[in-house]
């Protein structure tokens, strides 16, 4: 494929970045931390997110290689942002299923932070409910059970949309439930989302709710006792020469 080929030339030429979007604690009315969302600084078409080269995630030897950059990235700039004293609270970084595979990713995860001299409770890591599918399998689960008690977070991510039965929640050790934007925008959904905000939160896991657009949504999940939100109402992703600027003006 041709995207592939782009894709994998792209990598070389280092045109992969990430771009950071605020996670805002509402006990506190607090930066919890930022989400890492990858973006291509491609040369004639601008700034492209991920559904411009979804096929790639899809490729095991790419999705690897993106999720290289992801890693190495995200804490080249966790470490700058340490030496600058920049209050970024944590960085929530996607994984993709391929990471999973070699079975070595817990113990990948950890190097890399002690390269970068990152505090593994600097890191989360963001698995999807399809991912988490393949919760059976017990690489999934050793990697993940690894990883939280080396102190790095774990967020199960676009809750509601995949598989991942109740048993699951209570099997593995999730930190974070992400509830999808579906749900958190669409208002005949918020019996779903009080349910999940109440299920969360019995069991001890901290509920996120993503794509929060308007004051009306924010209130609305507040009112039930989310959390954690993250949404254009607060700010779209932002390169992370934006992110000093934000955490200074945050009030
Ligand atoms: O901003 P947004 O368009 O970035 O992201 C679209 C989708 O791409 C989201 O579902 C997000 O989880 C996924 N995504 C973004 N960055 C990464 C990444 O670094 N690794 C993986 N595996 N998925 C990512
Ligand atoms: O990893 P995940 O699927 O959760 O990625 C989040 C996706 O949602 C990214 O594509 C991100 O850019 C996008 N996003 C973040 N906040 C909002 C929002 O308020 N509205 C919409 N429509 N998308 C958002
Ligand atoms: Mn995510
Ligand atoms: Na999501």
């Amino acid at each position: 494929l041709e995207l592939l080929r782009d894709v994998r030339a792209a990598i070389e030429a280092d045109e992969f970045t990430l771009y950071y979007q605020p996670v805002i604690d509402l006990a506190s009315n607090s930066i919890a931390g930022f989400e890492a969302l990858m973006r291509w600084a491609h040369p004639e078409q601008g700034i492209l997110t991920p559904d411009r080269f979804m096929p790639a995630f899809e490729d095991q030897d790419l999705s690897l290689k993106l999720g290289d950059v992801a890693f190495e990235t995200a804490l080249k700039q966790m470490r700058a942002w340490l030496d600058a004293g920049i209050e970024f609270g944590r960085v929530a970084v996607n994984i993709s299923a391929a990471q999973f595979r070699s079975g070595r990713l817990a113990e990948e995860v950890q190097e890399r932070l002690a390269r970068w001299n990152v505090p593994c409770d600097r890191l989360t890591i963001e698995v999807t409910e399809h991912v988490y599918m393949g919760w059976a399998s017990d690489v999934v689960s050793d990697t993940v059970r690894k990883l939280h008690a080396a102190g790095v977070m774990i967020a199960l991510d676009d809750f509601g949309t995949g598989y991942a039965s109740l048993a699951n929640l209570r099997q593995f050790p999730i930190d974070r439930l992400k509830i999808d934007k579906g749900f958190v925008q669409n208002a005949e959904d918020a019996a779903i989302v009080k349910a999940v905000i109440t299920l969360g939160s019995s069991m001890g896991m901290k509920v996120v709710a993503e794509g929060v657009e308007d004051r009306e949504q924010l209130e609305a999940l507040a009112a039930y006792g989310c959390d954690q939100v993250q949404g254009y109402h607060f700010s779209r992703p932002m390169p992370a020469d934006k992110v000093p600027g934000f955490v200074d003006g945050f009030v």
